[in-house]
C-alpha cells in the first residue's frame, strides 16, 4: 500500500462481526474484504466469544429495552471478530458500510451495506460499529484491555500516516515503516 501520507489525523474505530457472520465463511470473508478495499488500516484484531456476563455489561445500555435478552444471547451464541481499524473519519464511515440497524430498512434503502446485504434479522445484523469518539475508545478498551488509546494517538497515528503501510495477510494486520 501507497504511503498514507499528509492526509487529515487518522481516527480509530471499533468494529465487530457479529456471531451470525462470523459462523458463516463466505460472509465473514466478504466482511473482511470490505474492510481492506475501502482501505481501512487494521490496527488490531482479535477472535473471542463473550461469556453471557459480557454481553450484558457491553449492552447495559438497552437493559430496558425489548430486544435486550435476545441480544445478550446472541452477542454470547459464539466466536466474533473485533477490529481497532484506522481511517479519516473511521467511526462515520464503518456506520454508513454498515448501513441502518434496521435489516428490513437496511435492504429496502441500502441494499448495497453489509446489514443490506448479509443481515438475518434486527439483532442477527452481522456487524457492530462504534458511534461516537467516546465510545469507539470506551468499546476498544472492552474488547482490546492491553491496548492503549491516547498512546497509539500519539505514537502510533503519526507514523501510520506519514510512513509506508504493510499488510501481513497472515496476521490480517497492517504495519508501518517509517520512511
Ligand atoms: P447499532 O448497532 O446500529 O449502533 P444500537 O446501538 O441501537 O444499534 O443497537 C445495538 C444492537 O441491538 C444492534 N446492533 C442490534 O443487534 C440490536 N437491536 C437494536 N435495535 C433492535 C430491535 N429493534 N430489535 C432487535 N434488536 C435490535
Amino acid at each position: 500500500m501507497p504511503p498514507v501520507g499528509s492526509v487529515r489525523i487518522l481516527q480509530l474505530t471499533l468494529a465487530v462481526i457479529k456471531p451470525d457472520a462470523v459462523a458463516h465463511p463466505v460472509i465473514f470473508k466478504a466482511v473482511h474484504e470490505k474492510i481492506l478495499n475501502n482501505k481501512f488500516l487494521i490496527v488490531r484484531n482479535k477472535e473471542l466469544s463473550w461469556r453471557r456476563e459480557d454481553s450484558q455489561n457491553f449492552y447495559r445500555e438497552h437493559s430496558g429495552r425489548f430486544f435486550y435478552q435476545r441480544l445478550v444471547e446472541f452477542m454470547s451464541s459464539g466466536p466474533m471478530r473485533a477490529y481497532v481499524l484506522a481511517h479519516e473519519d473511521a467511526i462515520q464511515l464503518w456506520r454508513s458500510l454498515m448501513g441502518p440497524t434496521k435489516v428490513f430498512r437496511a435492504r429496502s434503502t441500502e441494499p448495497e451495506s453489509i446489514r443490506g446485504m448479509y443481515g438475518l434479522t434486527d439483532t442477527r445484523n452481522t456487524t457492530h460499529g462504534s458511534d461516537s469518539p467516546e465510545s469507539a475508545n470506551r468499546e476498544i478498551t472492552f474488547f482490546f484491555p492491553e491496548f492503549s488509546v491516547s498512546h497509539w494517538y500519539l505514537q502510533e497515528e503519526p507514523q501510520f500516516r506519514m510512513g509506508t503501510v504493510f499488510y501481513d495477510s497472515e496476521k490480517q494486520i497492517h504495519t508501518v515503516h517509517r520512511d
